[in-house]
């Protein structure tokens, strides 16, 4: 149980595509158990490798609400059966940092994934679980939530997080 530094934009490695994983053992569940972590410490409903710079494909989540924690876990994710109905959720990323906007995704789909103990399962999402879930599958593909936006919207978004970066350089030197 290792809490990991999260990437934020822009970084290289934040845009790379993840690779499937051959088979969920050991060194797979660490990974899933340090991402678990470093998403709670952060406060974030979820989170993918390639945030903590690690390019596999694989996602953990927690949308619960109550204090009794709900981790969920997705390798090799799959979505199919998206909705042909929207819905707009306003978002973050912790790749982002305290950045938010209003996007479009389709309302309800099917995933298929492997779970921690690498068993395959289909889940029918909807409402905030669907959002996220396209958000962290997103990340696979290295797509962040402002790519969606405007050029205009964008740009001042990575602005401000330059902004934010020099900062905290500024405080470290
Ligand atoms: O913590 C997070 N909250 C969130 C809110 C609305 C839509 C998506 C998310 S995911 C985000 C954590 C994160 O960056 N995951 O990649
Ligand atoms: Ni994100």
């Amino acid at each position: 149980m290792t809490i990991r530094n999260i990437l934020t934009e822009p970084n290289k490695t934040l845009r790379q595509i993840s690779r499937n994983v051959d088979k969920v053992g050991k060194e797979e569940q660490k990974l899933m158990n340090d991402m678990l972590d470093t998403m709670y410490s952060a406060n974030g409903i979820g989170l993918a490798a390639i945030q903590i710079g690690v390019p596999k494909r694989i996602i953990v989540m927690d949308i619960s609400k109550d204090k009794e924690k709900k981790p969920m876990f997705f390798v090799n994710p799959e979505i199919d059966n998206r909705n042909k109905i929207f819905s707009v959720y306003e978002e973050g990323c912790l790749s982002v940092p305290n950045q938010f906007a209003e996007i479009e995704r389709p309302s309800t789909c099917e995933v298929k994934y492997l779970d921690y103990n690498g068993n395959k399962k289909i889940l029918n999402a909807e409402g905030l679980l669907a959002t996220c879930i396209q958000h962290e599958m997103d990340h696979l593909e290295g797509i962040l939530f402002i790519d969606y936006l405007s050029k205009l919207k964008k740009s001042m978004i990575l602005k401000k997080l330059s902004k934010q970066k020099n900062k905290i350089d500024r405080i470290v030197v």
